[in-house]
Order: structure tokens, then C-alpha cells, then sequence
């Protein structure tokens, strides 16, 4: 049983990661916080207290950050989270897990100091609150497994396309560029699930139609549903195209074999046109990234969680 803290930024495929890491039984979960980046935190932070009274152990408490990144995130994709907090599923029963009382980098803190062995971080938005935390109690490095990050490319093209950008970055560094560098220089070991990787799991319209033949799940139809709210990838990949980034990240967790990775010596850009770009440096700073993943074998992992409720 690994200890794991998860702080995610309440899109389709966060809270979908959330349903799937309260199925996994070799995860402890020991806390969630939510982060106001590619969500609203209102309608993001229910949605995650009605998925952990539903599907989960109903203790486990969430928490809201008060952080704010430098580049916000569109407006059409924060929505998201509205949609998930409304789904029927999440509203039939009424029941909500606890809201924690602190603020996020703080309930991160108390949740890692708290347990007698170590914690291994899940971030599936902007590094924020981790280098707040650090910042704050630079104490709970010693107390971290390693951080299991989706963010950042080494590729030539990433997925931020705004005025005033030069392409090259992901959008959870650009959000916060400032916060990847804050963790860059910290000690902790970290898993880096990039767009290299993130770009062989798009949506299609073939993974829908395998969701839709196994409906009568209930978790499989969860799934199905939540990945209706969002486009797939059909003839050319777009700005808005959805691929399943952290839900990738979340499963290279629970089922290390599912990806390959390799060292890359790294350093971010913290200002100007490529700001959070991520790039290979040498003596820089030592990134797992997670560069390849077996497919087939990832959407079986998943879909076979989501049969478990
Ligand atoms: O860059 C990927 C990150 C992931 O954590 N997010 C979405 C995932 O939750 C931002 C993002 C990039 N492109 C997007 C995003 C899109 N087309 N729609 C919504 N979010
Ligand atoms: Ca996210």
C-alpha cells in the first residue's frame, strides 16, 4: 500500500484520475485538494467531495487552494467542471466527503507529516501549491516518496496556443512557471508524465464506442459520460482536442508497467515568450519523464478499474 496525495485542478480527466485512484487497492489515499487552474474550484471541489462519497472511503477529506497562476486558462475549458458536479451519478444520493478546513498547501503539510511512512505526491494541474508548501515547510521533502507530476514537454510544440506564446510549453508549466521552478530546485524525485507520452492516449471515437458496449457498468458508463462533455480527436488535433493526460498520469501510478521513462537533465523558462517551457540541459536538473505508453494495455487498466464499483 503506497500512501498518495492528490492535488488535481478539476477538468474531465482530473476528477475521472479521482474515481479511478479510489478503486485502486494498492493506493491509500490520503488527501485531495483542488487548485482554481483548468476549473472552477466551486463546482470542481463538490464534484470531488460527491466522486470520494460515492466511490470512495467517505473520510477522506478535500481541500481548496487560494492560489492564483500567472496565465489563466480558457474560459470554455474551465466550464468543465460545472458539468461534472451536475451529472446525475455524482447527485442522486446527496452525500458529500468532509471539505478540510485549511487551505490546500497547508492540508498538503498536515496530510504528509501526519502518516509514519512516506507520501508519494499526484499533481494533475499546475505545481502551485507544492511550491507554496515547500516554501512554507520545506520540511516535508524528507517526507515525500516523489512527486508523480503531468506537466511539461521536450518537445518542439506543446499545448499552450496564446497571444504573447511561442507554442513550446504545456499548460500546467504555463500556468505557474515560477512553481515548476521552485520544485526543479528542490530535492524531491520526480515522475514527469509529458505531452510525449500523453499524445499516444487521445480520445477517439473508437475508446467512446468501447465505453458505450460496456455501459451496464456503471463505472465504465461514468466514464463514458464524463468523456461526452469534451471533443475527441477525429481528423486533425486542435486546440481543444482531449487526450487523457492525467488519467494516463494517475494509472502510470497505480501500474508502474503500463510506461517506459528515461532520465532527462532539466531546466524551465520562467518569463518571457516560452515561459514554462520545460528543456533538457546539461547538469540540470534529474526528471523521470515518462515518454512512452503500451496503449491497449493502458485502457484495459482503466476500464477495469472503472468495472470494480
Ligand atoms: O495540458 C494538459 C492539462 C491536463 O492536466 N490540462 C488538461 C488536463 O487536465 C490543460 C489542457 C490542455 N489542453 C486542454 C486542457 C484542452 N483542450 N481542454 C482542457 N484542458
Ligand atoms: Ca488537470
Amino acid at each position: 500500500m503506497k500512501n498518495v496525495y492528490f492535488n488535481h485542478d478539476g477538468g474531465v480527466d482530473d476528477l475521472i484520475s479521482l474515481f479511478l485512484l479510489l478503486q485502486m487497492d494498492n493506493i491509500k489515499l490520503t488527501g485531495v485538494s483542488v487548485i482554481d487552474a483548468d476549473c472552477y474550484i466551486e463546482p470542481a471541489t463538490f464534484a470531488s467531495r460527491k466522486i470520494i462519497a460515492r466511490f470512495g472511503d467517505n473520510k477522506i477529506e478535500t481541500a481548496m487552494s487560494k492560489e492564483r497562476g500567472k496565465n489563466p486558462f480558457p474560459k470554455d475549458w474551465r466550464m468543465h467542471a460545472f458539468f461534472m458536479d451536475a451529472l446525475p451519478i455524482l447527485n442522486e444520493r446527496q452525500t458529500l466527503a468532509p471539505l478540510a478546513e485549511q487551505e490546500a498547501y497547508q492540508h498538503l503539510i498536515d496530510k504528509v507529516m501526519a502518516e509514519p511512512e512516506k507520501t508519494t505526491l499526484l499533481f494533475t494541474g499546475p505545481l502551485t501549491d507544492l511550491a507554496k508548501a515547500l516554501q512554507v515547510e520545506p520540511a516535508i521533502t524528507e517526507k515525500i516518496e516523489r512527486l508523480v507530476w503531468m506537466g511539461g514537454t521536450y518537445l518542439a510544440e506543446g499545448n499552450v496556443h496564446e497571444p504573447e506564446h511561442d507554442g513550446t510549453a504545456e499548460w500546467n508549466a504555463f500556468w505557474d512557471p515560477e512553481a515548476v521552478g521552485v520544485v526543479f530546485k528542490s530535492s524531491i524525485a520526480i515522475d514527469m508524465v509529458a505531452l510525449e507520452s500523453t499524445l499516444q492516449v487521445p480520445l477517439t471515437t473508437e475508446v467512446r464506442q468501447m465505453w458505450a458496449d460496456e455501459r451496464a457498468f456503471e463505472g465504465v458508463d461514468f466514464l463514458g459520460v464524463s468523456y461526452a462533455m469534451v471533443p475527441p480527436l477525429k481528423h486533425f488535433a486542435t486546440n481543444s482536442t482531449y487526450y487523457l493526460w492525467d488519467v494516463l498520469t494517475t494509472a502510470a501510478l497505480g501500474n508502474p508497467d503500463l510506461v517506459k521513462s528515461k532520465v532527462i537533465q532539466s531546466n524551465v523558462i520562467t518569463e518571457g515568450p516560452a515561459q514554462g517551457r520545460t528543456y533538457e540541459e546539461e547538469n540540470g536538473r534529474p526528471v523521470n519523464v515518462v515518454y512512452d505508453v503500451d496503449r491497449e494495455q493502458f485502457f484495459e487498466y482503466i476500464t477495469t478499474l472503472a468495472k470494480k464499483i
